[in-house]
């Protein structure tokens, strides 16, 4: 039996600048992704630093909430088999300068920290990401 699994994913402020949103949302059709639920919104500093409460204290932790709250994003709930590896893997490297061709961003990313894309890392961060955007009813299908 196939066994679906859930991620978060979310088109960061650099690729909505750039008018990324309409290529990425393709390719997570095209690589069989389901969109579950979307919202496009924006988060406030104090609520960036809740979602990226894991890296308090890393040295890039301030210029990433601030960058995270510097305009519009995108959240994305995510399902296919295999969707948290599969949506690392359609990502790239966190820094494009060893991210593949053909991921995400190799070509939307500016640098390591406007790297264009967020995706969770396991079952239990997903959990939480999905829960911190969506509510139950959303993802209730
Ligand atoms: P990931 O997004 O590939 O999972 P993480 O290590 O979880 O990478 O870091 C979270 C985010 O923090 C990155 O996507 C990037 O925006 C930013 N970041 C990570 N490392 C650095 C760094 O060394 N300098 C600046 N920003 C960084
Ligand atoms: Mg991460």
């Amino acid at each position: 039996m196939k066994t679906l699994q859930r991620t978060l994913t979310i088109i960061k402020p650099d690729a909505v600048r750039k008018k990324g949103i309409g290529d990425i949302i393709e390719q997570f059709e095209k690589q069989g992704f389901q969109i579950l639920c979307l919202k496009m919104l924006e988060i406030s500093k104090h609520q960036a630093e809740q979602f990226y409460a894991v890296h308090a204290g890393k040295p890039f932790y301030n210029s990433l909430t601030t960058f995270m709250s510097s305009g519009p994003i995108v959240a994305l709930a995510l399902e296919k088999e295999n969707a948290i590896a599969d949506l690392r893997k359609l990502m790239g490297a966190t820094n494009p300068a060893n991210a593949e061709e053909g991921t995400i961003r190799k070509k939307w990313a500016t640098n390591i920290e406007n790297n264009a894309i967020h995706g969770s890392d396991a079952e239990d961060t997903a959990r939480f990401e999905l829960s911190f955007f969506f509510a139950g009813y959303e993802l209730a299908q």
